[in-house]
């Protein structure tokens, strides 16, 4: 055997996909000198049983191990992989396959992880989210809007106290949630104990004064054993969420959390923190729709998505696959939307979370875009109001009404002060 044959072992333009199959599509770009078929020949192999040469001995059972790289057009190729390569509820070591060693390969110069169509065998290992939309408007008792947050700003710097009055303002401004920010965990200000403590008293003034559910999002993030006491603190104080930087603490750590979570009745809020490190540059790492499936698969309930004219980066076209990705039953993929099929069989669907520069005067468009049936997350554009907290979260349920009811938001504002000062601080329709 030629040195490099072993790799076109694992290429077959004519294979078609078993139903047990993973199938993964990857945008590749050879270096200079590798082949096409070489390419994906080497990504097939080095994500499943192959290495750089020829072996002298190999079991018989490997020959049905082997991924088969069989699809290529332009920069993208599909590769199918065994079920069997693949241990039943472990997310770590499926990524340690497909979003492995074949990102470091001096062969490939950019490579990226554009979709994944996850079969129902392997799907079914797993719980998915425990509350889902439904589930989630049921435990904040919201029918029909987006459902209401706002991070607590400055990201860190208030007190456990001072962080909950503005806590309070919020909810008493209408909002349903309160939340912590992605790098707000326990400081020596602001202990997590302290905080959840304090916010559980809040939290009952502000449901008895307003007869509103009222919740908040406090971030666990820790080590493992720790999310864990943090859980259950959560549990006994009568919360409803736990919320997760789910990128920063892993798939391992996350699988575990979902348990846990189970166990003590909590909905996950996941904060994707980090995922621009895999998803910024387009021509490699991994999709935010690929992070997000993972997500959904393991079981979180509501996940950040983007916004479009917010300040984070993402286009219209990723956010909405993001988001139909996460919450509708069945995918239709096609070569013009880079999506594989997908059935979620069982597996509910995750609230999508729209956050990150949003301000009243862009929620229209935020629902223009996503629907109703998601999460907005105000921060900035609420603490920032010129009247303070609470009207900024006034304003911005001012501007919900308005859109639902089909009427501009500058409309709107003739006849509400607290609209009319946030657009007035806030003309500009971008703040990214
Ligand atoms: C938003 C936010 C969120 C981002 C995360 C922030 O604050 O708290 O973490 O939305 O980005 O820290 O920027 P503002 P994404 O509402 O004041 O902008 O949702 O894209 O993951
Ligand atoms: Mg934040």
């Amino acid at each position: 055997m030629k040195s490099k044959d072993q790799y076109l072992d694992f290429v077959d333009y004519g294979y078609s996909p078993k139903k047990s199959d993973v199938v993964c599509l990857f945008r590749f770009e050879p270096e200079k000198g590798i082949t096409i078929r070489e390419s994906v020949g080497r990504l097939a192999s080095e994500s499943s049983t192959g290495t750089w040469t020829s072996l002298s001995k190999m079991p018989t059972r490997v020959k049905k191990l082997q991924a088969i790289s069989f699809d290529v057009k332009d920069n993208f190729v599909k590769i199918a992989y065994p079920i069997d390569l693949w241990e039943k509820e472990n997310i770590p070591q499926f990524l340690s396959g497909v979003a492995g060693n074949i990102f470091g390969m001096k062969a490939i110069k950019n490579l990226r992880l554009v979709d994944i169509s996850i079969p129902s065998e392997f799907l079914s290992n797993f719980r998915g989210p425990e509350f889902g939309i439904c589930g989630i408007r049921k435990l904040l008792r919201v029918k029909k809007r987006p459902i209401t947050g706002a991070v607590i700003k400055p990201k860190i710097g208030w007190s456990a106290l001072e962080h909950c009055q503005i806590g309070y303002e919020t909810w008493m401004g209408g909002f349903d949630l309160i939340k912590d920010d992605e790098n707000l965990t326990s400081t020596k200000f602001n202990k997590f104990e302290d905080r959840v403590k304090i916010a559980s008293k809040m939290r009952d003034k502000a449901e008895k004064e307003t007869g509103e559910r009222k919740s908040a999002l406090f971030n666990i993030t820790a080590e493992t054993r720790l999310m864990e006491k943090r859980a259950k603190l959560l549990y006994e104080l009568g919360w409803e969420f736990a919320m997760i930087d789910v990128i920063t603490v892993g798939t391992s750590a996350l699988q575990t959390m979902r348990e846990t979570c189970h166990d003590f009745g909590l909905a996950i809020h996941a904060h994707r923190a980090m995922h621009a490190v895999f998803d910024r540059n387009p021509k490699h790492g991994i999709s935010m729709m690929v992070l997000a499936k993972i997500m959904r698969m393991i079981g979180v309930d509501q996940i950040h998505i983007g916004t479009v004219v917010g300040k984070m980066s993402g286009s219209k076209t990723d956010v909405t696959s993001i988001k139909n990705q996460i919450t509708e039953r069945k995918i239709k993929g096609n070569s013009q939307n880079f999506m594989l099929d997908q059935n979620w069989d069982f597996i509910k669907p995750v609230l999508p979370i729209a956050s990150g520069g949003l301000h009243p005067g862009l929620i229209p468009s935020v629902i223009g875009t996503l629907g109703t049936d998601i999460g907005i997350l105000v921060s900035g554009g609420v603490h920032g109001h010129p009247n303070g907290t609470r009207s900024g979260a006034i304003a911005c349920m001012q501007s919900i009404e308005a859109t639902m009811q089909h009427i501009p938001v500058k409309e709107h504002a003739k006849s509400h002060g607290e609209l009319h000062l946030a657009l007035e601080k806030w003309p500009n329709v971008k703040s990214g």
